[in-house]
């Protein structure tokens, strides 16, 4: 293929987030802005590079997304790819991606989101690589893909004559290229029939027509796959699907399943007294499960799978469970859990990547954060769908033995079992970046014992025990990431995390995140309980002071 160079200059701030690079639309939209970061994704890439290598290509459908797939396409195979598996017209949900990165053996994937941000000319578009494993880049890549945008001084791309054909399922082949489209749905079907007891859901359904379900896609990716598992495979009815529709600016709303943005679905499952409700966001990695009469927390909901899951889901009837992990601002639910079944548990910082290596090394079996992801070793990625088949593969189960559980009675249950671990998460979205950075810097001081420090004094009846920068050490290759989140821990076990997001494009997002263990009372108001400590949060790091903000954007 005849491949030209083009010569070029680094863009600053192309620099990784959480979970890859995500800017506005008009930001990739830029001459030679994409280029220059596709170019540095293959010039990072881990031994052997891609001279010869498999790359699966997908994303959640926003704007920009079959352009950003060409112009891959075109770097790619001038960087030496062997070969592109894509999803049809460039659709893959990002766990369906990372299923497929394993599947057929890739060297590694290209997922194009901004996840839960909402898109649209006028809003996001993201870049993430993922590796062999089919988990997000670790530090140490993507810091070198950071380090190749900063130095880039020409990108290579081919001439493939025209643009290739997403639409059409088959082969493509070009001189030292294939490219190959595949069905967005098929193998994440299969893998998804392969873990959970299918049947026995079926027949719940069957014996229980009163037990409704509706799944929300908020317009995002997942509207196929739902519409294959829960309509085709379980058999509940077309009316179980709200917002199915894929859509390139995700219908104008944010595709964030929380109790802010998915407010329509959480409507109509009170109206209609709806058993199961879920909601996944724009990519599919997240999950949102509640009832007409009971809401969980992501939390909760991790821990209550981990609690369930081996019993009655065969995948880990087969494969046993080999340990449970949180991100580090995750109530602390699923520790009791792993204490209570003798399970090993890992504290990792935020963002699914931390846990990869932990799966790969046959440590970690079942994870979650707080932020609704939800997932397991079935691949490297959290799994929205995966998290709503869990709970119906749970409900149905529990019901062989109490008729009639339900979500709720369910939850009371486990809260019966191990107490409750309150949670509730304030994020101050798009505030001055300067202000947010000031008010870290200085808990950071506070941390480290300046102005006398924080340990020993009392809040809202609260004493603190405990403060540091939460820093971890990968036990599987002893890397370090550090200044992850403040962490204020009291005497009850109660905590207060500080953060700043890495997943925005915009401004700095400050999230405030608090716990509290009850061991009696299951029933009362999240924010009733948790007053106390957001005042003490609020006191403490003095956040209207540095911000300006009065009250938080979104409340979870
Ligand atoms: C947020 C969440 C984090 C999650 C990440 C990616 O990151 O807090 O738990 O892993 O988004 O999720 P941050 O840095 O903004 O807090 V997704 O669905 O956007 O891939
Ligand atoms: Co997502």
């Amino acid at each position: 293929l005849p491949v030209r160079t083009v010569p070029t200059t680094p863009f600053e701030g192309q620099k990784p987030g959480t979970s890859g690079l995500r800017k506005r639309v008009v930001v990739f939209q830029q001459d030679r802005y994409t280029e220059n970061f596709v170019q540095a994704i293959f010039t990072a890439m881990p031994a052997p590079g891609p001279r010869g290598a498999t790359l699966v290509v997908g994303g959640d459908g926003r704007y920009f997304m079959t352009e950003a797939v060409q112009k891959i396409v075109r770097i790619g195979a001038a960087n030496g790819v062997a070969r592109f598996i894509i999803g049809q017209n460039g659709i893959l949900s990002t766990p369906a991606a990372s299923a497929l990165i394993r599947s057929r053996q890739a060297d590694g994937g290209i997922i194009l989101t901004a996840s839960h941000n909402p898109g649209g000319p006028q809003n996001d578009f993201g870049i993430k690589y993922n590796t062999r494993n089919g988990g997000p880049a670790p530090e140490s890549v993507t810091d070198a893909i950071y380090e190749a945008t900063c130095t880039i001084s020409e990108y290579v791309e081919a001439d493939l004559g025209a643009p290739i054909d997403l639409a059409t399922i088959g082969t493509q082949s070009f001189d030292g290229l294939e490219v190959e489209v595949v069905d967005s749905v098929e193998d994440y079907v299969a893998l998804t029939k392969s873990i959970f007891d299918l049947e026995l859901i079926r027949s719940f359904c069957a014996a229980n027509p009163k037990f409704t379900m509706l799944f929300d896609a908020l317009n995002g990716v997942t509207g196929p796959y739902g519409r294959r598992i829960f309509v085709d495979e379980l058999g509940f009815p077309e009316s179980s699907l709200d917002q199915c529709t894929p859509l390139e600016d995700f219908g104008g709303s944010h595709p964030d399943p929380n109790l802010t943005y998915a407010h329509k679905l959480v409507e109509r499952v009170a109206s209609e007294k709806v058993a199961l409700g879920a909601a996944s966001d724009g990519d599919g990695d997240r999950n949102m499960v509640l009832s007409h009469d009971w809401f969980v927390t992501p939390s909760d909901s991790v821990a209550l799978i981990a609690h369930h899951a081996a019993a009655c889901i065969p995948y880990f009837k087969r494969n046993g469970i080999n340990g449970l992990a949180r991100s580090m601002p995750t109530s602390c639910a699923i520790d009791r859990v792993a204490a209570a079944k003798g399970l090993p548990v890992f504290e990792v910082p935020t963002g699914w990547k931390f846990f990869g290596n932990l799966m790969d090394a046959g440590r970690l079996s079942i994870c979650g954060e707080e932020s609704f992801g939800t997932g397991s070793d079935h691949i490297r990625e959290k799994d929205g769908i995966w998290a709503v088949v869990a709970w119906l593969n749970i409900i149905a189960h529990v019901n062989q033995t109490t008729p009639g559980a339900s979500v709720r009675s369910i939850m009371l249950d486990f809260f019966k079992a191990y107490g409750r671990n309150y949670f509730t998460r304030y994020d101050y979205e798009e505030v001055d970046a300067d202000g947010a950075a000031k008010m870290m810097a200085r808990l950071r001081a506070l941390a480290a014992g300046e102005d006398g420090g924080l340990v020993g004094r009392s809040y809202s009846g609260y004493t603190v025990a405990k403060v540091d920068d939460f820093e971890y050490t990968d036990p599987v290759d002893q890397s370090v990431s550090s200044k992850q989140g403040l962490r204020i821990i009291f005497a009850d076990s109660s905590r207060i995390i500080f953060r700043l997001s890495g997943t925005g494009s915009e401004g700095a997002t400050v999230r405030i995140y608090i716990e509290r263990y009850d061991p009696m009372q299951f029933e009362l108001d999240t924010q009733a309980a948790l007053k106390p400590l957001v005042h003490a949060a609020l006191d403490i790091s003095q956040l209207e002071a540095y911000t300006g903000r009065k009250d938080p954007t979104v409340i979870t």
